[in-house]
């Protein structure tokens, strides 16, 4: 990794903040109580804005708006087709102002610039881009019922959509739940995470510009116990999705439930094994185990973060793991070639070190890494632990760094079983060149998705979500149509039922 040299002066980043209010019923407003937060920039800890701080209020006055657009239109009303066009000239927005975007998000959340400006705002372009596509092609089916009736089912929009998402990825995840739900007809109230919320209010403007009506989605920048459980309990939204720890997940089920009883997918946490077969392509395998580890400073909810070595290969595994980890670049995300940026905020940083220490007093063999770097913001040397069993906590909770833990097995049998007992079931990765072994493998896993011989492959068409306590429900692909909408049965007497 780079030096605490390379990291001490920050880079200026090349981006205007222009929206730092709620966007409510087409409009950019201050919040009711007239408060703001602090926006900071991870590399030094230094604010970088002001954001209006919605609460319960804002949330009230954008479910109102959002409801009101529903409920008269035009939006739900509209032709698919004229939904279809406005999410299309939105993606080709999105790639008009590209670099503006990518530069918002590496600054708010620290991510190397060149992976926010080639791969992920290049995704949310890809993946409204996919769901226009979807917009014009929603319908129900018609049921051949006993007796003399024609029936038929509508799939109509279920109303307004509250959604909450997290930081890693703020603007993806943005896409993974707007996408959907306006393809679908629905309007929504999306509250950002407290850590990110400028890229969000940068792209609803663009959204304007594309022509979408006012009220069908309105932004709240804000925290989650006043604006986010303000959404959840709402009586008046129809329904819910949320992307963070299992442990706010669990309240955002709970709240739904106590309130009005609206649906709710949640994405939640996950420990995701990697597991590497004794004939594995051994340098593929190592360079994916890496990436599924360390992509985005580690923090991925599908993270590859327990990797399961075969003993044959594992000394050999662990010494290349180790040199890949030792040589990433780390350093200020806005440099070219810069692989890891710095964390998020201060309570991941320590929650990470914490982790780390936690690690070496259990008795893993630290590899390389294990502190901090540089004196100023958030940033993690790559870390590598060796020698690690089911039981130490790095083997058991989500560390949402950059720390890879490598454990080490004999048969197939035995890793299935390890890999399964986690309360998580996000995802998986397997390396072998046996078709056999890949497919019962992959059939074994309790998990969301099962990547073979890859990692972190995020089409727009590929549905994404978890088993157990990662989650309810399925993002992405034709899976997310049906979180937004609702299934009429219209059942018709017939008069002539001969013909
Ligand atoms: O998550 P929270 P945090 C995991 C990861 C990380 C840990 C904590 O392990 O270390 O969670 O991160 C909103 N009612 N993931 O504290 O609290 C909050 O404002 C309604 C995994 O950031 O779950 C933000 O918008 N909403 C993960 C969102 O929930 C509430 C991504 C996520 O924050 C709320 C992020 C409440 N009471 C963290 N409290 C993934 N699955 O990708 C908070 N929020």
């Amino acid at each position: 990794y780079s030096t605490a040299a390379a990291i001490d002066e920050p880079i200026t980043p090349p981006v205007d903040i222009n929206y730092t209010k709620l966007l409510i019923n087409g409009k950019f407003v201050d919040a009711a109580s007239g408060k703001t937060f602090h926006t900071v920039d991870p590399r030094n800890g230094k604010v970088i804005a002001d954001v209006a701080e919605g609460d319960a209020e804002d949330v009230n006055r954008a479910v109102s708006a959002a409801r009101k657009a529903f409920d008269e239109g035009p939006w739900p009303k509209m032709t698919a087709y004229e939904r279809s066009k406005i999410l299309l000239k939105f993606a080709d927005l999105i790639e008009k102002h590209n670099d503006a975007i990518a530069a918002l998000e590496t600054w708010d959340n620290g991510k190397p610039y060149e992976q926010a400006a080639n791969i992920e705002i290049p995704m949310v372009a890809r993946l409204f881009r996919y769901y226009a596509g979807w917009a014009d092609k929603i319908h129900g089916l018609t049921v051949p019922a006993d007796g003399p009736y024609h029936v038929q089912t509508l799939h109509e929009p279920i109303g307004v959509a509250g959604q909450i998402i997290p930081w890693n990825f703020p603007l993806l995840m943005f896409s993974w739940k707007v996408g959907p739900a306006l393809a679908c007809g629905n309007t929504v109230v999306i509250k950002t995470a407290e850590q990110t919320p400028l890229s969000a209010l940068y792209v609803a403007n663009l959204f304007h510009e594309a022509g979408l009506p006012p009220g069908v989605l309105n932004v709240i920048s804000g925290y989650g116990p006043t604006a986010g459980a303000a959404l959840c309990s709402h009586m008046n939204v129809d329904k819910l999705a949320f992307t963070g720890s299992t442990s706010t997940g669990k309240l955002v089920l709970e709240l739904a439930a106590k309130s009005n009883l609206k649906p709710v997918t949640l994405e939640l946490g996950g420990k995701s094994p990697f597991i590497i077969c004794e004939d594995a392509d051994i340098d593929l395998a190592v360079e994916t185990a890496h990436f599924a580890l360390f992509f985005n400073q580690g923090q991925c909810c599908c993270a590859g973060s327990r990797t399961f070595v075969h003993e044959s290969i594992y000394d050999e595994f662990v010494a290349k793991a180790k040199a890949r980890a030792a040589s990433r670049s780390v350093g200020d995300p806005f440099k070219q070639g810069i692989e890891q940026g710095p964390q998020i905020d201060p309570e991941q940083f320590n929650k990470i070190l914490r982790y780390i220490r936690s690690g070496v007093d259990s008795g893993a063999t630290l590899e390389t890494g294990g502190d901090k770097l540089g004196s100023k913001g958030y940033y993690i040397k790559p870390t590598v632990f060796s020698d690690v069993t089911d039981d130490m906590l790095i083997a058991q909770d989500e560390i949402f760094g950059p720390v890879q833990t490598i454990l080490k097995f004999k048969s197939i049998e035995e890793v299935i079983r390890r890999a399964n007992a986690s309360e998580y079931g996000l995802a998986a990765g397997v390396f072998t060149q046996n078709l056999d072994t890949a497919n019962t493998i992959s059939r074994a896993l309790r998990a969301g998705t099962v990547w073979i011989n890859c990692y972190d492959i995020f089409d727009a068409g590929i549905p994404f979500g978890g088993y157990k306590m990662s989650g309810i429900g399925r993002e992405k692909g034709i899976y997310s149509l049906q979180n937004y909408l609702q299934v009429k049965a219209v059942v018709t007497a017939l008069k002539n039922p001969a013909w």
